[in-house]
């Protein structure tokens, strides 16, 4: 009786097991991807790892959009099949996602026959119901971007989205009545505050877009065949984004023969898409859903763009950044770790090889591999590998223990809220706060003394521990990494789990370590950046022409960049012990803490200024100002007798100012 009402218990619990579905965009397999589709799909990974680790039924979906005009276009430009062009990249996508530890559920293809099923029966219910009609399109077509535009919304003749030419289109189609649900959906949007992320892309939607009148949408086009046949209308095919939104659902198994997944996983809570496809996923996306009758996602989260120094990757100027190639030099862990790291919440982020190297170099090998490897030695020099069971407490253990409890809700708050930049950072103070406890510690001072064995087992027990919990919370982030330092300590499964780093204390007794490789390597600068990617030389090899023209008066981008700016907490600030003139500033940058003088103490009280945010030069040669030293410059406006501290808001300490 009692064993079966367990067991009826456990079953109840197994059965509200609640599901998290997360999707990326489905990739054009037009061309090879680059960095910043790995970013999308890199982050949209981590999220479904860490909520499976939270203890979620986390599903998650990819795949690619192959149909269309554009497709069309490059298959006959080399020569085969669209069918055979998009097998081929698609392989070679599949490749890249396998390379890059992506744990997804399902790759869904729009040629697979259940999706293209989906698509017509969706197009026939709606002209069903009346909401889809035939009539004449005229008007402009972006073929890169798949995109519909009237001559009144093109920016210079050219596709507002991209720049490019647009072409002229002129014919039969099938329209969606947009317009009908548009009040609707401003409601919608207005009463789920959380649908459209970041905020400043919902108000772009509202005012750039709804409030306007949408437009019915044309959503059939005759011109070309590659697509999905109008099952009633032989000479139509559906308009690829109506062929490629739906993917969310047809991957669900709705109005086809896959295992039904809808009741478990729709509505999604997640659609990760890139700042240009929002418009898609906010817009024409929720009403459909609202014409099929279903219900909206919950998240739509507009990430910024991976950016060169120089602007927008663009294969037709050849600085497309290769993730294969940049995995296999440095490695997949470190590749993840810095487009995660580099691109904060809904921003756009700079990609370039030297912010790679010195991530690798301070975060990674310095800060994380240092700290393993110190770790693992002392204890192998100390105690043989075995840390004794006899411990004594001593300071410093509290601080840590707090921190270390802390830091989990903490990363959890941040990934729930999609900044998985500022979820990596908090997992660095933890990183870095247990760096500081080998300083303060001195295990090697404390082994000269026979009497502090007890205090340097607790010493190196809190270490170990430590990065026991770092190695469970950086796993959806670095899978390999995070597994990695947990074989290394020995740590039995059933302590790698998110129950277990709730508390500090988890790491079991007589675990026997060894002497470990590094985590990460250091790379070498200047060999490094001799073989970068032949594609970034290029593009330097452009910065320098440009450079040698540079008018007088003024300055490049590179003269530019060579001011390091950056977003500083105010942490303390007081009078200048000997200077009325002057202000001294404790400020947090992120990953760590300045002095700075300042001549405002005419402007502002020593408390107005603290808690602000300011910003910051960072790479001014320090000076001492009346026996105070400053080690950089805040930034100020100035006019007449006017002065105004330049401050920030919603960008965290350490991000960058350019
Ligand atoms: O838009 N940085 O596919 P796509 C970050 N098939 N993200 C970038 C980027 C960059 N430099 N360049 C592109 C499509 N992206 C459609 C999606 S979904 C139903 C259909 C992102 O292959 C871009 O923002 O052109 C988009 O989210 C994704 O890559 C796919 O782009």
């Amino acid at each position: 009786m009692e064993a079966s009402f367990i067991f009826l218990k456990e079953r109840k619990k197994m059965e509200e097991k609640k599901t998290f579905y997360i999707t990326t965009p489905i990739y054009y397999p037009s061309s090879d991807l680059h960095i910043g589709h790995t970013y999308t799909t890199v982050a949209a990974d981590t999220i479904k790892r860490f909520k499976k680790l939270t203890g979620y039924d986390a599903y998650m979906l990819t795949g690619t959009d192959e149909h269309g005009q554009k497709i069309q276009k490059v298959a006959e430009e080399a020569g085969v099949t669209p069918q055979a062009y998009v097998d081929d990249v698609v392989s070679r996508i599949k490749k890249l996602w396998q390379l890059m530890d992506i744990d997804y559920d399902q790759f869904i293809r729009t040629t697979d026959p259940d999706h293209e099923k989906t698509i017509q029966r969706i197009f026939r219910k709606l002209y069903d119901q009346g909401d889809i009609y035939k009539g004449k399109y005229e008007g402009w077509y972006c073929t890169p971007c798949e995109s519909f535009w009237t001559e009144t919304q093109l920016a210079d003749g050219k596709c507002p989205d991209c720049g490019r030419p647009v072409e002229k289109a002129s014919e039969e189609a099938y329209f969606f009545k947009m317009s009908k649900y548009a009040d609707r959906l401003l409601e919608y949007i207005e009463a789920h505050p959380d649908f459209i992320q970041p905020e400043s892309r919902k108000n772009e939607m509202i005012n750039n877009f709804i409030k306007p009148g949408l437009q019915d949408l044309c959503v059939s086009r005759t011109s070309f065949t590659w697509g999905v046949p109008v099952d009633f209308d032989p000479g139509h095919v559906v308009y690829v984004w109506i062929d490629a939104l739906p993917n969310y659902l047809s991957a669900l198994g709705y109005l086809n023969d896959k295992p039904q997944l809808m009741d478990k996983y729709w509505p999604a809570n997640v659609h990760m898409v890139g700042k240009d496809i929002i418009r898609f996923h906010t817009i024409y996306w929720p009403i459909i859903l609202m014409a099929l009758d279903l219900p909206l996602p919950k998240r739509v989260y507009g990430h910024g763009w991976i950016l060169l120094k120089g602007g927008k990757m663009s294969k037709s100027v050849g600085n497309v950044v290769d993730p294969v190639e940049l995995a296999e030099k440095y490695g997949v862990d470190a590749l993840r770790y810095h487009v995660l790291r580099e691109m904060t919440y809904g921003a756009d982020g700079i990609y370039n090889e030297d912010l790679l190297i010195s991530h690798i170099n301070s975060d990674l090998a310095n800060d994380l591999g240092n700290l393993l490897s110190r770790t693992v030695a002392m204890t192998v020099k100390y105690f043989d590998g075995v840390i004794p069971t006899e411990r004594e407490a001593g300071d410093f253990d509290a601080d840590l223990k707090q921190l270390a409890e802390a830091t989990p809700a903490e990363v959890e708050a941040y990934v729930d809220k999609l900044d998985l930049s500022r979820a990596l950072e908090s997992i660095w103070k933890l990183v870095s706060r247990t760096n500081k406890y080998i300083d303060e510690t001195e295990p090697w001072v404390l082994i000269k003394d026979e009497g502090k064995k007890a205090r340097l087992a607790q010493v190196m027990y809190n270490l170990t521990e430590s990065l026991r919990i770092i190695s469970v919370l950086v796993t959806p982030f670095m899978p390999s990494t995070g597994r990695q330092i947990a074989d290394e300590l020995k740590v039995p499964q059933d302590k790698r789990t998110w129950e277990s780093i709730q508390h500090f204390g988890g790491y079991p007794e007589g675990v026997q370590v060894e002497r470990c490789e590094p985590l990460f390597p250091r790379i070498e600068v200047k060999k490094e950046t001799a073989a970068a990617p032949a594609k970034e030389k290029k593009q330097d090899k452009g910065d320098k022409k440009q450079a040698a023209d540079v008018p007088e008066g003024l300055i490049t981008i590179d003269d530019f960049a060579k001011v390091k700016l950056k977003v500083a907490e105010v942490v303390d600030c007081k009078p200048h012990p000997d200077a009325d003139r002057l202000l001294v500033f404790k400020l947090n940058l992120g990953k760590e803490e300045r002095q700075v003088v300042s001549g405002i103490a005419k402007y502002y009280a020593p408390e107005d200024l603290i808690g602000k945010k300011v910003v910051v030069c960072t790479n001014l040669k320090p000076v001492t100002l009346r026996g105070v030293e400053s080690n950089g410059m805040i930034l100020s406006a100035i006019k007449g007798k006017k002065l105004s501290v330049i401050t920030v808001e919603g960008i965290p300490a350490g991000g960058e100012v350019r």
